[in-house]
């Protein structure tokens, strides 16, 4: 059985990345974790550019199909901040939450979207599959709801009336950013054989 090693390190993210990757479609791979202590260094200028450079590095380096999840939260009135720094913003959830509150404090325009850009590369570090996946939203002026992870809490769906971190995972998982990227990429993975 082929094996494909789910190349993150973010637990939040690992747990989405599972849920789309038990599709019964899917059975016939084996999904294995990326060893914790195999990092990469994500120097590219597109949250593509990152995911295919993450996927592309952890296949080469173990031998074995990989696929990998860049992601990050745009905001309008910080022109495009946090973006493809979502992750370096602060050290903790926490911290990267009460920092986008501090910097937009006084800001009316609250427009935010999340973008998920996912690759899987073969086992000689080449890209089979990449896709991207948009949710558009708005950044509220405290956290709600105690779902997801991340900047979930204060990322309001105004179509559904409610932030990621309040949806039921199903929800989330139809509607956002890693969902509609996941959507793009399943149908395509289905068709390799490994
Ligand atoms: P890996 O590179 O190991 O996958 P990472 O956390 O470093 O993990 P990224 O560089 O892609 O991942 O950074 C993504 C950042 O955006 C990170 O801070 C996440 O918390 C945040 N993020 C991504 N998707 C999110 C989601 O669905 N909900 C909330 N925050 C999200």
């Amino acid at each position: 059985m082929p094996i494909l090693i789910v190349a993150t390190s973010n637990p939040g993210k690992l747990q989405e990345m599972q849920a789309y990757l038990t599709d019964p479609a899917l059975s016939g791979w084996e999904l294995k974790l990326k060893p914790a202590e195999l990092e990469i260094e994500e120097t590219g200028a597109t949250f593509l550019a990152n995911a295919c450079l993450k996927a592309a590095q952890v296949a080469q380096a173990l031998g074995e199909w990989a696929i990998a999840d860049d992601s990050g939260l745009s905001v309008d009135a910080l022109n495009g901040a946090p973006g493809l720094y979502s992750a370096r913003y602060a050290d903790t959830d926490q911290a990267r939450i009460a920092r986008l509150l501090t910097e937009l404090e006084t800001a009316d325009n609250r427009r935010a979207c999340f973008t998920c850009a996912v690759a899987v590369a073969r086992p000689d570090g080449s890209i089979a599959i990449q896709t991207e996946g948009i949710c558009e939203g708005e950044i509220l002026k405290s956290t709600q709801g105690s779902g997801g992870f991340g900047y979930d809490p204060v990322f309001y769906v105004p179509e559904h009336q409610m932030t990621f971190a309040e949806m039921p995972p199903e929800l989330k998982h139809e509607v956002s950013h890693r969902g509609r990227a996941f959507q793009a990429l399943l149908p395509e993975l289905k068709q390799i054989k490994g």
